[in-house]
Formats: structure tokens, C-alpha cells, sequence
């Protein structure tokens, strides 16, 4: 299993602004069959509490700015994606909760596989389970 990092988009731009591009595949090291968007996210909520089976994500604030805690058993660490270059590449077996949301954060996630109920693992005790090795 891949471990969980930080990579950068370059920032192509000109006089009249900027764009980033993400190619499926690419960059970012998986197919995208899905897309969503996390916004409207109060301040003082922390969502996400779960890890996945399969689902691979790539995670970038094209907006604001939040925090990402992950906990792959081995590691805890906190992300602050702040940056619509900065991605995080989530791999399934990171435990993961986004918080401290500024009012105007847009979270986009890049998702490898469509939305299946089943693929996550929402149970921390079963997340030990999983993945303790
Ligand atoms: C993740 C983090 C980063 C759907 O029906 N389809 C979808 O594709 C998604 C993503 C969600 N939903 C439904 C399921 C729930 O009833 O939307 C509701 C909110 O989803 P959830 O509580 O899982 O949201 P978060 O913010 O806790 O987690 C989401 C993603 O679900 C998850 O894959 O890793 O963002």
C-alpha cells in the first residue's frame, strides 16, 4: 500500500490569472471516476472519522483553507492544505478527519472508485483491525 503524501500542481498563469490543471492518471496517480466538493463546512466541525478499503483521493482546498489529521496506525500527522497547488493524496488506509475550515473553503476531492457505502470503515476498533497488521 502507497503511503499518503503532499505533491504540488504547477501554477500556469498569465496577466489575466491563474490555472492549474490535473490530468486523470497523471499527476495525481490513480484514474478519477468521481468527484466532490466539501464547502459551507462550519469552523468548528471536524468530519470524515472513517478510512477506506480501496478508494484512493486526492484532496486540495481550491479555496480557504482546512486541516487534514491522519492516522495510518503507524503515524499521526496533521495536514494544512492551504493552497489550490498543494494536494493531498490520500490512500485508503490513512483514518482521516478534516477540520478547522475557513469560512470560505472549498474542499475538492478527486476519488478513484464511485461512491460505495461499503468501502468505508468507520469503526476505529475495525480500522485497527484492517489495517494493524
Ligand atoms: C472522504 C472525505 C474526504 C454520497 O452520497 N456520495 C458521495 O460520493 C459522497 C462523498 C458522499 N455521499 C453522501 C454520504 C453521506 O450521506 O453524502 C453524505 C456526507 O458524506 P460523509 O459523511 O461521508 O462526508 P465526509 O465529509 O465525512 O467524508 C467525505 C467523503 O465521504 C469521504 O470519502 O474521504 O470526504
Amino acid at each position: 500500500m502507497e503511503i499518503s503524501k503532499v505533491i504540488f500542481v504547477n501554477e500556469l498563469g498569465d496577466e489575466r490569472g491563474k490555472l492549474a490543471v490535473i490530468e486523470s492518471n497523471q499527476l495525481i496517480p490513480f484514474i478519477i471516476n468521481r468527484v466532490f466538493y466539501i464547502y459551507g463546512t462550519k469552523g468548528e466541525v471536524r468530519r470524515g472519522f472513517h478510512a477506506h478499503h480501496k478508494t484512493r483521493q486526492a484532496l486540495i482546498c481550491v479555496s480557504g483553507n482546512c486541516k487534514v489529521y491522519l492516522d495510518n496506525i503507524k503515524r499521526k500527522t496533521d495536514v494544512l492544505l492551504d493552497s489550490p497547488t498543494k494536494v493531498l493524496i490520500l490512500e485508503p488506509n490513512d483514518w482521516h478527519e478534516m477540520y478547522d475550515f475557513s469560512v470560505d473553503c472549498v474542499l475538492l476531492v478527486l476519488a478513484s472508485h464511485l461512491y460505495d457505502a461499503e468501502d468505508y470503515i468507520r469503526d476505529y476498533e475495525k480500522f485497527k483491525e484492517v489495517y494493524g497488521g
